[in-house]
Parts: structure tokens; C-alpha cells; sequence
């Protein structure tokens, strides 16, 4: 578990490119590969090692680049493909490294594979998607969806898509413009392979994988579980497609085929998945799969069982999620990821703290601390290090850009016309969750458009309102006050971080009151011995945290509070103001 790896000790920081920087001249309003090269400076200074961009290959944009028409070129949104070998050489000067968003599981349904799939039934690459008959054709002459399968992203639909010319259904478990790849078939992955092998040759140097445990399906499509009662016309079908059959040869076959022949940091995302025996099966450190994974217990804390709607959590749920992955790993040589937040997400000081002008700046400095305090390869979402706040209540409808949100409001409005408490809920979900809170466009400065922009260009998705206040210029300066900016607070813990990576990269991680409803305290230990305190105070609330009698603080080293905070005297008793965190070196 401790072996060192430059890929568990590096800061991955995720960019979300239509948001993170356009570049001069620009009059699209849209981020750009450029752009991106222009701020690896930036990138350095906080103390980031990859650049994670999600996807910014050629897309008709369906899904924001998560729908790919050729993945060996670069979308004429963001650049070209000299762009990306001038990021790539930009990186290399600064010791950084670029980690592509390999998105597989689906096409486009522009793809020329797709295209030529769908010419007739007896196409050469008829067999690269999942095409099925009808189950049935109604008495009006209506074909019926092969099973009872929910689209993910729009779940009132079916996940299949009927093609009147060939007669038959296509499956594209997110929307009908993303068409599954069929991976039985051996042509689909030794593509996927040639792929991986063209982006490494680039200069790449690995891949965050999207829905990678989604790529095989139980034969037979059988029908889902009424889960959401038998008035859902569709139900969750991801029992069938979640971690599937043969989900490890083919990451095995992956890894054959291509991993092993470079030095990679590889990240699945797996949704869905919270089974130890599963998850290790690809982390284990002799699994021979992948790094790391994506597991989404966090961040789908207050999530039911479909996606648009909440679920009630409280913070001995959060910290029981965070203690148990971090044991599991240390205990069975595995890895983690840490992360909070990534474009699919709303923003952290939003979701687990308090947002509030009051508040805000504690709660997001809170968040650093412990995000940057946990075992794992860290991950940061860009914005999350300046604090960016969910997108507020009062935007219209319209300000909402996500195929998710859009296809959510539409449906709502069909089922729920007139209906205005219905309609208040709808719009309640969409302010807590839709996952454009995490896609508006980066704050640089407080000029005009935030800097995301050119002056006078209308950005792709409007700035937030607070950005002449929340930005990255005002937060590199030191405040008035003379304490550290959230920035400069991730910042210096980045560092820190870094610093003592036997600590809180590969240490050892023991809970101290995993019954306290408010207080999230753990230990950090180096295989030397070397022992750091965390106590993270997750209410608004002043709280005393009593020492553990066999806890001998040595110093205080950090409060997300005022520099004077950390010069107390120490005593059994610790008073931690609201969204309170300390850092302590213990004896
Ligand atoms: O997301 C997969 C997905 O289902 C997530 O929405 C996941 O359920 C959620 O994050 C858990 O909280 C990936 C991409 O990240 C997303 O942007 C794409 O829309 C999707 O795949 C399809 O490619």
C-alpha cells in the first residue's frame, strides 16, 4: 500500500474545458485547448501535477463532448490536434502530465461506426452497437422497447432507441445520441485498444475511463426490477450493466493489450459500485487493472435510487462513507481516489457545508482540509479551489445548459402541467443537483466575464454573479485580514501535502468519535510513526471536541479560522467554532 508511485502522490486537477479558458480573440465563448496551455502556470503555482481535461475530442456536444464522433480528432470548438501537442510539450517543460478522458462505453450516434451500424441489419459493423427487436408490437402497430430499461440521464424514457429503418432498437443507456458499443465483439476492443495506444504515442499519460463498469451487459436484456413501482413505465436496469460478466477479462485484456507497455495513472469511473470484493478486484494492487476508481458513495450521498431527486444524509453517514474507504484500501492494498466534486457534481461548499457569505470562505477551507488530509490520489475540480458556489435560485430556467436538466424540466412540465408545487420540487432538485452548478464558466478575475472570456463575447453558459468577489486574482493576493484566501489555503496544503506524503498519502488512517453527529476527527500516521491530528467541525456550530487522553498534541499546525487560532494553549477540551477545521502535529 505504501510502495511509492508518482501516481498516488500526484495532484490531479480536473478541467472542464467549455468552462476553464477561452483564448484571446475567441468569439464563441467557449474554453480551449490554448487556453488551457495558457493557464498551466497557473495549474503549477497552486501545486498540480496532471491535468485531467474532460472530453475535448470531436463531438456534435449531446452530452458536452461525452458523445465522441472521432476519437483521433480534436473538436474545432477547442483546437486542433497541434494544439494538443503544444499542451503536451508546455506540460512536459513544467513536469506536468496530461491524463485523457477515454469515453468508450459509447459513441455518438454521428460516429461513422454508428452511421455505418445503422445503414441495414446486415452491415458490417451492425454488430459494433446492441441492436434488438421489438419485445412486441402493440395492436396500433407501436414496437415496443426490447426490455423495461430506463434511459440514465432522462429517466421517464427507455435506454432504447428505435431505428424505423432497419426495424430494430438500439441501446444507449445515457441518451439516444450515445449508442452503446457492443464489447462482446472483439473489432470494438481492439478499436478501443488502437485508441488508447494513439493518445499514449500523443503524449499522454493515461486515461480517467468514463462509465468503464457499465461496458458489459448481461446477455439476454432481462427486464428490470419495478424498483420505482409499477407506475414507471422504465426502471433502473443497472443490476444488468453495472460491473457485468465480463467486466474483468476485458480489463485484464485492456491492461494486456495496453497498459502494461507504459507507466500509466489510470482512473475508472464506476458508478454504482460499492462492493469491497468488486471494487478491490480492480484496485487491488495484484489485480492487474486499473489504479483507482471513482466510487461515487460520497457524492451520491443524498442520492435515491434515480438520479433527479434527494435523499436525506447527515454527516456520521458522511464520515462512516469517507473511514470506510479509507480503511478498506490500507487493509487490502488497494487504492483510493479522493475527490468532492467533478462536472457531473454540485459544488462541495454548497452540498456539505454552508454557502452562505458568512460561511462560505470556513466551509470551503474546511473541505480543503479534508480533502487534502486523506489517503489516496488527490483530485481537484477546478473552481473548487477558489470556493465556487452553487448557481443561485434566482437564474431562469434557461441559464441551464445540461441535456440532463433540459431533458428533467421537459418531462417534469409534461407530467406535472399546471401543477405548482410539483413544478417548485422539480426546480428544488434542479438547484441542488443539476450538474451545471459544476460547469459554469471559471472565475479569473473580476473583469468583465470573469476572464473566462474575451470582453463583449457571450460565453457558452453564463458566469456566476458572485464573481467579482469569488475569483482567482483576488484570491492569490493576501486578504486585508491577513489570513490565508481559500486558494492560498489550498495552496499551502497542496504543499503541505506533498510535504509529508508518508503522512497523508500513504499513511495509516484511525477515526477518533465516529458517533459524533457534528465532528469528523482521525489520525494520519507515517510507517516512521510520525502522527497528524484532524478535527473538521461539520456543523454551524461552536462544539467542544474532547482530546483522546492517548492524543499529545505537539502544535497546532492550521485553523481554517484566524492565524491566532493555532497559537492556543492545549487542554483536553477543543473549542471549535462553526465549520471549524484544525490540523495538529501530534507528539
Ligand atoms: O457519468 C456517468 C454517470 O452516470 C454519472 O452521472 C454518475 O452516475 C454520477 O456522477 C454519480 O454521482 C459520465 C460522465 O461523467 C457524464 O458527464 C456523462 O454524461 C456520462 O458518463 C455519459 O458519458
Amino acid at each position: 500500500y505504501s510502495t511509492p508511485k508518482w501516481w498516488k502522490e500526484a495532484v490531479v486537477y480536473q478541467v472542464y474545458p467549455a468552462s476553464f479558458q477561452s483564448h484571446p480573440g475567441d468569439t464563441t465563448g467557449w474554453g480551449s485547448v490554448k487556453g488551457i496551455t495558457s493557464r498551466l502556470d497557473y495549474l503549477k503555482t497552486l501545486g498540480v501535477d496532471v491535468v485531467w481535461s474532460s472530453p475535448i475530442l470531436k463531438s456534435p456536444q449531446a452530452d458536452m463532448g461525452y458523445d465522441i464522433a472521432d476519437y483521433k480528432q480534436i473538436d474545432r470548438r477547442y483546437g486542433t490536434l497541434d494544439d494538443v501537442d503544444e499542451l503536451v510539450r508546455e506540460l512536459k517543460k513544467r513536469r506536468m502530465k496530461l491524463m485523457m478522458d477515454l469515453v468508450v462505453n459509447h459513441t455518438s450516434d454521428q460516429h461513422p461506426w454508428f452511421l455505418e451500424s445503422k445503414e441495414s441489419r446486415d452491415s458490417p459493423r451492425r454488430d459494433w452497437y446492441i441492436w434488438k427487436k421489438p419485445k412486441s408490437v402493440s395492436p396500433d402497430g407501436t414496437p415496443e422497447p426490447p426490455n423495461n430499461w430506463a434511459r440514465i440521464l432522462g429517466e421517464a424514457n427507455s435506454a432504447w432507441t428505435y431505428d424505423e429503418k432497419t426495424g430494430e432498437y438500439y441501446l444507449g443507456l445515457f441518451t439516444a445520441e450515445q449508442p452503446d458499443l457492443n464489447w462482446e465483439n472483439p473489432e470494438v476492443r481492439a478499436a478501443v485498444w488502437d485508441i488508447m495506444h494513439f493518445w499514449m504515442a500523443r503524449g499522454a499519460s493515461g486515461f480517467r475511463m468514463d462509465v468503464i463498469n457499465l461496458i458489459s451487459k448481461v446477455p439476454g436484456f432481462p427486464d428490470a426490477d419495478e424498483v420505482l413501482g409499477p407506475g414507471s413505465k422504465y426502471q433502473p436496469g443497472s443490476k444488468f450493466y453495472v460491473n457485468g460478466p465480463k467486466l474483468h477479462d476485458y480489463l485484464h485484456e485492456m491492461y494486456r493489450e495496453v497498459l502494461s507497455k507504459y507507466d500509466t495513472i489510470t482512473v475508472g469511473e464506476m458508478p454504482g459500485i460499492s462492493d469491497e470484493k468488486e471494487v478491490l478486484r480492480t484496485v487491488g494492487a495484484a489485480a492487474g487493472e486499473l489504479r483507482m476508481i471513482f466510487i461515487f458513495d460520497l457524492v451520491d450521498i443524498d442520492r435515491p435510487n434515480v438520479r433527479m431527486a434527494l435523499k436525506p444524509w447527515d454527516v456520521k453517514e458522511m464520515k462512516s462513507i469517507i473511514t470506510r474507504w479509507q480503511r478498506v484500501m490500507i487493509e487490502n492494498d488497494g487504492w483510493n481516489s479522493v475527490f468532492i466534486e467533478n462536472h457531473d457534481n454540485p459544488r462541495s461548499v454548497t452540498r456539505y457545508t454552508d454557502d452562505s457569505d458568512e460561511h462560505r470562505v470556513k466551509g470551503a477551507k474546511l473541505l480543503a482540509l479534508l480533502q487534502t488530509t486523506l489517503g489516496g490520489t488527490l483530485f481537484v475540480y477546478q473552481g473548487e479551489e477558489i470556493g465556487i458556489r452553487n448557481a443561485p435560485k434566482t437564474w431562469g430556467i434557461d441559464e441551464f445548459k445540461d441535456i440532463e436538466t433540459i431533458n428533467y424540466w421537459k418531462k417534469a412540465n409534461e407530467l406535472w402541467a399546471g401543477d405548482k408545487e410539483k413544478l417548485a420540487y422539480a426546480r428544488k432538485i434542479i438547484d441542488m443537483k443539476a450538474r451545471d452548478h459544476g460547469r459554469t464558466p471559471m472565475q479569473w478575475s473580476a473583469e468583465e466575464n470573469a476572464g473566462f472570456c474575451d470582453p463583449g463575447v457571450k460565453p457558452w453558459m453564463r458566469v456566476m454573479d458572485d464573481y467579482q468577489t469569488v475569483n482567482v486574482e483576488a484570491q492569490m493576493k493576501t486578504a486585508e485580514t491577513g489570513d490565508l484566501t481559500v486558494w492560498q489555503f489550498w495552496q499551502r496544503a497542496l504543499k503541505d501535502r506533498k510535504a509529508h506524503a508518508d503522512v497523508f498519502v500513504y499513511g495509516d488512517f484511525r477515526e477518533l468519535s465516529p458517533e459524533d453527529p457534528a465532528i469528523y476527527a482521525y489520525t494520519r500516521k507515517s510507517d516512521a510513526d510520525e502522527l497528524w491530528l484532524v478535527v473538521l467541525n461539520f456543523s454551524g456550530k461552536d462544539v467542544d471536541w474532547n482530546l483522546p487522553e492517548d492524543i499529545d498534541i505537539e502544535y497546532w499546525d492550521r485553523s481554517n479560522y484566524a492565524k491566532d487560532r493555532v497559537d492556543k494553549p492545549t487542554t483536553s477540551i477543543v473549542p471549535l467554532k462553526p465549520w471549524e477545521g484544525l490540523l495538529g502535529k501530534c507528539k
